[in-house]
């Protein structure tokens, strides 16, 4: 069954998306997400919110720094630009809807382009906020989370909020609060933070006490003001280490954490991790999911993964099984996602050209995730991987091992343990054994 939402119908050869189960051929059907099957307690949507990405899958047009984009979207012919955006709206909300996703996610100047003045973008933005909520009325699609983009334009070139500038600092705050206003208005369940340039190219000329400060009370700002709104939802800091600064100060997952406790932030805001800024981190992403979690600020996903063999953000759409079964076992183990979803912040290769090509990026993201996600419950239900964790620290599951991390013995008492008890017997920690057991439940 297709769902036409516009007047025009973008994409006549794909129809609604099916769950065809893994014996199925057809590449335009899952062979593993099936949204409402469920696994370790809740259905796959539920575990997933999966979300389509604006910027990737309806703006970035192909480019690259040795080339122009070489993909051709069919509302490009419009010259109007309030026109030309409700019709790549209209495109959106009918691929998100074919693909049986239930949200999606945007940066403002996504939505409609930028206008000579604020002001200006401000009516544009106003007007698509408005024609973005009857799509979502019409459809039942979500908004995962807004955004700002603080860091395209050339205005942000010394960062928005860490910008050695006030004037651009203010320029940016009225482009967060639009931003702000605009989740709002659309029900956003959360609002993300990626801080591009709000690092250094160098420290010659940087006061980064100041900068960092500065972020700081940007951050404090906006969560002050969207709570006075009655903004619900939650804000997530999306880590990354670098490009296109040099360093970026929400390095990764575990500096992100200092950052938010720091500023006092921790009541509001959580982590929005994605794997390729976790591997430009030198981390796997089951890395920073642990320390996410484990601070219990594990809120969302983008999806994605990089190239080993280059070390830039190539944002390829998750492919590799075992990479994501590990990412699935660090996320069952955590209770999953606070909040938020798994969004694409994925795009089709530069040489992909046609549309049909991000209905097939987007199959096969869902469908690793909802494999890893089959075989993670496995290994937890039935493999004997939870049982030799638990042998594993069974020391500390009772007796001195258990005060002991409690925090309910004296450096005297444990020294004194230590000293009077024999040599510790050494015990392997059977990783190869691990490794084959994870590689005996992909099947
Ligand atoms: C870039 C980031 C960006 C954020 C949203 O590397 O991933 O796309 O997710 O601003
Ligand atoms: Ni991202
Ligand atoms: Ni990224």
């Amino acid at each position: 069954m297709a769902i036409t939402l516009g007047a025009k119908e973008f994409f006549p050869d794909v129809s609604q998306i099916q769950f065809e189960g893994p014996e199925s051929d057809n590449p335009l059907a899952f062979r593993y997400y099936n949204p409402s099957q469920v696994v370790a307690g809740k259905t796959m949507a539920e575990h997933f919110k999966f979300a389509v990405c604006y910027w990737h899958s309806f703006c970035g047009e192909g480019n690259d720094p040795f080339g122009p984009g070489t993909f051709k979207f069919p509302w490009m012919s419009e010259s109007d630009p309030i026109a030309r955006a409700k019709l790549k709206m209209d495109a959106a909300f009918e691929f998100i809807t074919k693909l049986g996703i239930n949200y999606y996610c945007f940066h403002d100047v996504d939505m409609v382009d930028e206008a000579p003045t604020h002001k200006e973008f401000q009516k544009r933005l106003a007007t698509m906020v408005e024609y973005a909520k009857q799509k979502q009325a019409e459809s039942g699609v979500k908004l995962l989370w807004g955004t700002a983009n603080l860091f395209s334009n050339p205005r942000y070139m010394n960062g928005a909020s860490t910008n050695p500038d006030f004037n651009v600092v203010a320029r940016a705050g009225a482009q967060l609060k639009d931003a702000l206003d605009a989740t709002m208005a659309l029900d956003g369940e959360n609002y993300v933070f990626w801080g591009g340039r709000e690092g250094y190219m160098s420290l010659l000329n940087t006061d980064m006490k100041m900068e960092r400060e500065n972020l700081g009370r940007f951050l404090q700002m906006a969560r002050d003001y969207a709570r006075g709104q009655g903004f619900k939802g939650t804000f997530f800091i999306e880590p990354k280490p670098m490009e296109p600064s040099k360093h970026q100060y929400d390095y990764d997952a575990a500096t992100v954490i200092g950052f938010i406790r720091e500023f006092g932030l921790e009541n509001d805001f959580k982590i929005n991790l994605e794997t390729n800024h976790a591997t430009l981190a030198g981390h796997t992403m089951e890395h920073e999911i642990e320390v996410a979690g484990a601070a219990g600020m594990l809120g969302s996903i983008d999806a994605n993964r990089g190239d080993y063999q280059n070390a830039w953000d190539t944002d390829q759409f998750p492919y590799n099984i075992n990479e994501t079964v590990e990412i699935m076992m660090s996320f069952l183990r955590h209770g999953g996602l606070q909040g938020g979803g798994v969004n694409f912040d994925a795009k089709a290769r530069r040489n992909s050209t046609d549309f049909i090509d991000r209905f097939y990026a987007h199959i096969g993201g869902m469908d690793t995730f909802a494999r890893a996600l089959l075989i993670a419950a496995d290994i937890n239900e039935n493999s004997p991987i939870p049982g030799m964790r638990a042998e594993r620290y069974s020391t500390f599951a009772s007796g001195h091992g258990l005060k002991f991390h409690n925090g309910e013995m004296s450096l005297a008492e444990l020294a004194k343990l230590g000293s009077d008890n024999a040599e510790p017997a050494q015990i392997s920690g059977r990783q190869e054994l691990y490794e084959n057991i994870v590689n005996r439940y992909i099947k």
